[in-house]
Parts: structure tokens; C-alpha cells; sequence
């Protein structure tokens, strides 16, 4: 549990910063009842494996993907930021952070906070691509059937693939690119939720300048640990939102390490 020290600690180091890059993760979106992966709560725990998003195995048997991933997906459509992506946004309004988002997450909850620059390097459930022509469509047209976990298919016949980055595919070039810039601009890096056991998008803090603050706020411990100024294995919808209310009551800048 962070205490009174660290919590003030990290509101320093917060108020010091102007440019702060955020790499996201499920975890960010568990307080918004969507599981992540890897918890014991998790999907991979608990509904699915690692194999429900290969490409391959997607264009061979998209039913299989549909009929396990179509609920779900819904209640994802449907979810709604919590305490831990207000925080996040409020940094930028409130407290007039220069603020980067590089997410993993597909549910588009940061947006729906209110953050404006955020850079999706695994893609969106929000949209659908036809395999067939190409045609895309919105996802939210097709709620009833997600809901009875039927396969998406295009006006043409072909069948839809959410715009999620699936394994054995390419990363959005430009979201991951500007992700990288925005690390090395940063002077505060912050990873949020993630296990940092998928990458690329895990190796995205090693871009941040020497020197550039690393603080790391996830469950349970990461790879990155070692190096961060300050680990908080706690939930984020409980700590973000004290550490604004930290600053709103005035800290002075500072960058101790923790
Ligand atoms: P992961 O491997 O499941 O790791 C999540 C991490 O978050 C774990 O280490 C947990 O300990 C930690 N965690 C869970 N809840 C909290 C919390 N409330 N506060 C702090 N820490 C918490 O997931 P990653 O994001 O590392 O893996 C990347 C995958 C997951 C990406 O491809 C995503 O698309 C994919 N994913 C996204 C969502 C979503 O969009 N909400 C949901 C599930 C999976």
C-alpha cells in the first residue's frame, strides 16, 4: 500500500514534469469491469488462451473467436471509464500536463475520460474491417449480433476482423512511431496496468531520454521494476485520483526518488 510519503512523493514528481508519456495496459481497465489477461481473474485464466487472437487461426475459424470474444466484446462497447482514466485526463485539463497516451488497450476508455492524445498501438474494438472488400463498419452496429457471439460479416459476403492488433500482425505503424517520439519527449514516463509481457509495445519505455523519471503503478511486479524511481503495486483507480487531490492541495516540485 502506498502511504502518506509515497503518495506525496509521487505528486512531486507529477507537478515537476510537463511532458508525461503514459503507456497503458488492461490493467487500466479493470476498475471498468473488463478483465484483463494475465490476472488470475483474467481472460487467459479464466475464459480463453493466447491462441483466440491469432490471425491465422481467426481467417481459418473466425466462429471461434466470435462465439468466445462476442459478449465480451459487447460489455466492452458498453463499459465506462473509471476512476484511474479521469485522473489520467485531469492531468491534462486540470493540472496542464503536456500528456501522451500510448495504450494497449482496445476498449477506448481513455478517450471516452477525455484524453485527447491518445496513440492506440494495438488497435480498436470500436471499428471493423472486411476481409473481403476492405469495407469498414462500426462495431456498435452490430450489437445484437455480438451479444449471441454470431461471426460479423460485410454487406458483400465477407467476413469483418475487428481493427485489434491480432499476434502474427503488424503494429499500427503510426501509432506505435508517435509512441516512440512521445517517450523520447517525455520528462516523466508512466506505466500503467501492464504486465510488459507483449511487445513491441512493452519495450516503448526504453525510449525515454537517460535520466527521464520511470514510475510504474501495476498489481503485480514487472520486468521494468528494477528501474523505475517509483513502484506502486496497487490499484490505479484508488492511487491516481489521491495523488491529484496531492497536488490540487499544492506540493512543491521535485523528483525524489522513491
Ligand atoms: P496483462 O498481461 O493482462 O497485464 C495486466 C496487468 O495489470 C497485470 O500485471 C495486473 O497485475 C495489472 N492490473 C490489473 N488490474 C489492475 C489495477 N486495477 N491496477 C493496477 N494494476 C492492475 O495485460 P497487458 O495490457 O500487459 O497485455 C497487453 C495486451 C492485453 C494488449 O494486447 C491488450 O490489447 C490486451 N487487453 C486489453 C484489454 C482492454 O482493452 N481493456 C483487456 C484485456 C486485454
Amino acid at each position: 500500500m502506498a502511504t502518506e510519503h509515497d503518495i506525496s512523493t509521487l505528486a512531486a514528481l507529477f507537478a515537476g514534469a510537463r511532458r508525461i508519456t503514459c503507456l497503458s495496459g488492461a490493467g487500466m481497465s479493470t476498475e471498468s469491469g473488463i478483465p484483463d489477461y494475465r490476472s488470475t481473474t483474467g481472460l487467459y485464466n479464466t475464459l480463453t488462451s493466447e491462441e483466440v487472437f491469432d490471425l491465422v487461426r481467426f481467417q481459418r475459424r473466425p466462429e471461434l473467436f466470435y462465439s468466445v470474444i462476442g459478449p465480451l466484446y459487447l460489455s466492452i462497447l458498453k463499459a465506462r471509464p473509471n476512476a484511474g482514466h479521469v485522473a489520467l485526463a485531469q492531468l491534462a485539463d486540470r493540472c496542464g500536463k503536456d500528456l501522451v497516451i500510448a495504450t494497449q488497450n482496445i476498449d477506448g476508455l481513455h478517450q471516452k475520460a477525455g484524453s485527447r492524445v491518445v496513440h492506440e498501438v494495438h488497435g480498436t474494438m470500436d471499428t471493423l474491417s472486411c476481409q473481403t472488400c476492405g469495407g469498414q463498419a462500426l462495431a456498435a452496429s452490430f450489437l445484437n449480433e455480438l451479444s449471441k457471439g454470431l461471426v460479423l460479416r460485410h454487406s458483400c459476403g465477407g467476413i469483418f476482423k475487428p481493427d485489434i492488433t491480432f499476434f502474427g500482425e503488424q503494429l499500427p505503424a503510426a501509432a506505435f512511431s508517435a509512441s516512440l517520439d512521445a517517450m523520447a519527449d517525455a520528462d516523466l514516463v508512466l506505466v500503467l496496468g501492464t504486465s510488459l509481457r507483449v511487445y513491441p509495445a512493452a519495450s516503448l519505455p526504453d525510449s525515454r531520454r537517460k535520466g527521464c523519471p520511470l514510475v510504474i503503478i501495476n498489481r503485480t511486479p514487472t520486468a521494468l521494476d528494477d528501474e523505475a524511481n517509483m513502484v506502486f503495486h496497487d490499484s490505479i483507480g484508488e492511487l491516481l485520483p489521491q495523488v491529484l487531490t496531492r497536488m490540487d492541495h499544492g506540493v512543491q516540485p521535485g523528483s525524489q526518488r522513491g
